[in-house]
């Protein structure tokens, strides 16, 4: 049952964030498509053959992440999008400190060119140290937390846009906002830069 629900969130994320035309969906300029349409275009993979808008719904519920909402009866991708027009993200006041897990690999080029949407069309920045640490474990076994000064970077310029309650968005994050966590940060409190 949860390998069913992991699979239905990864195919209704790869719809909404990615490559609708594949499933014949339209996904609007705010990303919401008719959750109607996305279920009978996933029906039609032998996959899904029984899937309903209640399974999604269940599926959404039951994650441990916020990752897609559903409003009357529209669906969207909440963050994580590459699609080749932009989606448009509400913009927000963020948390003065917020955090990024990367492959420590990385972090020399990041440090240097700032943080960069790479494949999808925002930076995806963590409200906490333990959203980021897991977002950096998908990407390597070494993983490296960077702490982005974001009341400095609103100051000078960087907007802010809403993902979720743990998930912050933006176009392009300048080096001068980042840094390297430490371990040390723990003792001084995550809050400050
Ligand atoms: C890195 C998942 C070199 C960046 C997660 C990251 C998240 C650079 C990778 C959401 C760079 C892009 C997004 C630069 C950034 N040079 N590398 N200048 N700037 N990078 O997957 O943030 O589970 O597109 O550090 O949990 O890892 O799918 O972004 O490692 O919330 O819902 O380029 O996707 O959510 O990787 O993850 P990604 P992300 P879901």
């Amino acid at each position: 049952m949860a390998a069913r629900r992991v699979a239905l969130s990864r195919a209704v994320s790869h719809a909404l964030r990615h490559e609708p035309w594949l499933y014949e969906i339209e996904v609007d300029d705010e990303g919401w498509a008719p959750v109607g349409d996305l279920v009978e275009a996933l029906r039609r993979d032998r996959r899904w053959r029984g899937l309903t808008a209640t399974e999604v719904v269940e599926m959404m519920r039951s994650a441990t992440k916020q990752r897609h909402e559903v409003l009357g009866d529209r669906i969207r991708a909440l963050y994580g999008h590459s699609l080749p027009y932009r989606i448009a993200k509400t913009p927000g006041v963020p948390p003065d400190v917020l955090f990024h897990g990367t492959a420590t690999e990385a972090v020399p080029t990041i440090l240097s060119t700032g943080l960069q949407p790479m494949a999808r069309q925002y930076v995806h920045l963590s409200a906490d140290v333990a959203t980021a640490l897991a977002v950096g474990a998908r990407k390597s076994e070494q993983v490296t937390v960077l702490v982005i000064d974001a009341a400095a970077a609103r100051a000078g310029d960087v907007v802010f846009l809403r993902g979720n309650e743990q998930v912050w968005l933006a176009e392009h994050v300048p080096a001068p906002y980042l840094r390297v966590k430490e371990s040390s940060d723990v003792a001084r409190g995550e809050r400050s830069w």
